[in-house]
């Protein structure tokens, strides 16, 4: 596969932008090799700028569930770019996606919306934290929230549940205030209140995406809700990914468990800059400019984006059979990739939940982060090259999570288990 230009680009790129990315991943660091250029999209596949073809799997990290240039939402964004760019004043495409979101959930009755995942999770839990009185927040290892600093916390030393920073630049002061727990294991969580009095918030992704597919057991997200009740802290869950994905309603549309909050990003801008967090009426009431938890943005409820993610949001709610299609092929992708990695003795696990996929290699279930980082990252490497080879472009790490979006055909998914097939046999 010829990707002179894409190398080209890259030298180029990093001669001006840090790492020549403007964001970590992009970089292939974990996997080796290029990161291949873009050209264009076009339905479920990526052309790059060397003219090679791709089935892609990443589709933007999850926002694109109806793939490249959908034709709907395409024609929503022209037509409101007509109108203006921005106003930094009110419109009314903004409560019309407000009234959406918050009628498909009982745990939203007020939602707000910014530019990113990460600024919706960081004022989510600025909101927690005003609510509550309280600063402490709990997360887990192995889950992502955005980059925001108290959320950029690795487990700090020994029994101590407190996070260090897990990055040059988070003064330790900002992150004293995490605590770190290990997913699905209630009695970890149980020793971050022991640790505190003070906690305003756990937040979580209820279906981990981020260190590759790893869905939190119902029993723990029961117990997780237990535990809020009787402490008087928030529940957040961060949908940002899981969000329209894993179901019509994410993971609230699989457990039963209801939170007290809910971050949301991706697809609900429908491939524009969007992200949003939501809730009670009495938390969200908290906030400026009615209450005095302050929180803004230049850029946040942007007409033209709003516009993206109602025409993403509707296309999704009028479509009954969406969610069977996207299950229906991301299953029978990842059982051809068990079948094909069992015919060759290679340890696989898999996993599916809506249009959400993941595979590990390794050789037992993952339940949390310390088992997926078992998995072989170097086989997962050779399987990224040999797959973008053949026409696959799947995530460029083991620990992130695949996705089907509805311009996928049944023949695309044949043929990508096909070039497993032929990939696994060869790094077997
Ligand atoms: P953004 O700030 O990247 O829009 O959202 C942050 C975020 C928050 N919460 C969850 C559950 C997320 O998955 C994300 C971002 N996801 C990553 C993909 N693993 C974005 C890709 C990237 O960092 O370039």
């Amino acid at each position: 596969m010829k990707t002179d230009s894409s190398r080209k680009a890259f030298e180029l790129a990093q001669d001006v932008i840090p790492g020549g990315v403007d964001s970590p991943v992009r970089a292939f660091k974990s996997v080796g090799g290029t990161p291949i250029f873009i050209e264009k999209g076009e339905g479920a596949y990526l052309f790059d700028i060397d003219g090679n073809r791709y089935v892609d799997f990443v589709q933007s990290w999850g926002p694109l569930i109806f793939g490249h240039c959908d034709k709907t939402i395409e024609t929503a964004v022209m037509d409101a770019v007509t109108r203006g760019l921005s106003f930094g004043a009110p419109t009314e495409v903004e409560t019309q996606l407000a009234n959406k979101i918050c009628n498909m959930f009982e745990s939203i009755d007020k939602i707000r919306f910014v530019s990113s995942g990460t600024e919706a999770v960081m004022s989510a839990i600025r909101l927690a934290r005003g609510f509550t009185c309280r600063d402490d927040i709990v997360k887990f290892e192995g889950c992502y929230h955005g980059h925001s600093d108290s959320l950029l916390v690795q487990a700090g030393s020994g029994a101590v549940t407190f996070g260090t920073p897990s990055s040059p630049g988070v003064p330790a002061d900002f992150t004293k205030h995490t605590l770190l727990a290990k997913y699905n294991d209630i009695e970890s969580v149980k020793k971050c209140f022991e640790n505190s009095k003070d906690i305003a918030c756990i937040i979580l992704e209820p279906i981990a995406g981020n260190m590759g597919l790893v869905p939190a057991d119902e029993k723990f997200l029961q117990d997780l809700r237990s535990l809020c009740d009787e402490h008087g802290t928030l529940l957040i869950f961060d949908e940002v990914m899981s969000g329209f994905r894993a179901s019509l309603k994410g993971a609230q549309g699989i457990t039963k468990v209801v939170p007290d909050m809910v971050t949301f990003g991706k697809v609900i801008g429908g491939g524009m800059p969007v992200g949003a967090f939501g809730g009670r009426l009495e938390i969200m009431d908290k906030l400026s400019p009615d209450g005095p938890v302050y929180q803004a943005g230049t850029l946040s409820g942007n007409p033209v984006a709003m516009h993206a993610g109602m025409a993403s949001l509707d296309k999704i709610t009028e479509d009954k059979e969406l969610y069977a299609r996207f299950e229906s092929k991301a299953q029978k992708l990842v059982n051809g990739f068990k079948e094909a990695a069992n015919e060759n003795g290679i340890a696989l696990q898999v996993d599916v939940r809506g249009s959400m996929f993941g595979f590990f290699f390794n050789d037992n279930e993952v339940k949390n982060f310390d088992d997926a980082l078992k998995s072989d990252t170097d086989r997962f490497a050779k399987f990224h090259q040999g797959m973008l080879n053949e026409g696959f472009y799947f995530a460029c790490s083991q620990f992130e999570t695949g996705f089907i979006c509805d311009a996928m055909s049944e023949s695309m998914i044949d043929d990508c288990i096909e070039a497993a097939k032929k990939v696994l046999s060869d790094i077997k």
